[in-house]
């Protein structure tokens, strides 16, 4: 009975995530869900990419937290559009909240948006934002061993950004065995190394955004 339960709200999440997906389609804006476990470092990655991106794309951002507004903040010390949605200590985001952070967002003047979800490599996975694409994010300093102890995760999303690059002298980690667990777990995901610290891989990773979404255009034809 709870799994019926637990199916009926995932399907209720779809329909509305369509629908957000379908408004994002009409105003021509680009999706990006960013996932991953607290600190692994997303909302740094995102100040990190924004000198990157803002010549050639114009994006925004919705936050997605417990509580606060911390994230936001640092996002609009860039000047780049952001709505803060609390979850008022909920684990992930559903697509009902960001119906109301789209209301809140000039879509028709955005290219790109980032929806920075809740940090936790679990919850979020299961619910679809209205994005065109997943991105996880996992640092080096939560360890080797989480491609292969969190597979759902790495399944259900499009790229890996494993960052942190800049502490792995100090750690013990094992990239080749992040790669091969990659290779195994969820071989069709896209896999990046960056540092958002030092900026190293930075550029790649903005440049292998600004394609997927030209493909985007290209595959609506627009
Ligand atoms: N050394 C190092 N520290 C980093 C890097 N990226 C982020 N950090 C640090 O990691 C901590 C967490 O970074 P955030 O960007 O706030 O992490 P987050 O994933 O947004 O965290 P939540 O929003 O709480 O889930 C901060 O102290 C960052 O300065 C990096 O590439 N190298
Ligand atoms: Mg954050």
């Amino acid at each position: 009975m709870q799994i019926v339960v637990a199916q009926d709200i995932l399907k209720a999440n779809d329909q509305i995530a369509q629908r957000n997906l379908e408004r994002l389609d009409a105003a021509g804006v680009y999706c990006i869900n960013v996932l991953g476990s607290p600190g692994a470092g997303k909302t740094t990655l995102l100040e990190a990419l924004a000198p990157h991106l803002s010549g050639q794309l114009r994006f925004a951002v919705i936050e997605g937290d417990p509580a606060t507004t911390r994230d936001a903040d640092r996002i609009e010390a860039l000047g780049v559009p952001n709505v803060q949605i609390n979850t008022g200590g909920g684990c992930h985001l559903d697509a009902n909240m960001v119906v109301s952070a789209l209301d809140n967002l000039k879509l028709e003047s955005l290219d790109l948006l980032f929806i920075e979800n809740v940090g936790n490599l679990i919850c979020p996975s299961g619910y679809r934002l209205g994005e065109r694409l997943r991105a996880v994010i996992l640092s080096v300093a939560e360890g080797d061993d989480k491609v292969a102890k969190y597979p759902p995760m790495f399944q259900r999303v499009d790229a890996l950004v494993v960052n942190k690059l800049d502490l792995l002298p100090y750690l013990e980690y094992d990239l080749g065995k992040v790669k091969s667990d990659v290779k195994r777990v969820a071989p069709d995901v896209h896999m990046m190394t960056l540092s958002a610290k030092t900026g190293e891989g930075v550029a790649n990773l903005a440049d292998w955004i600004v394609g997927k979404r030209q493909e985007y255009l290209h595959v609506r034809g627009s």
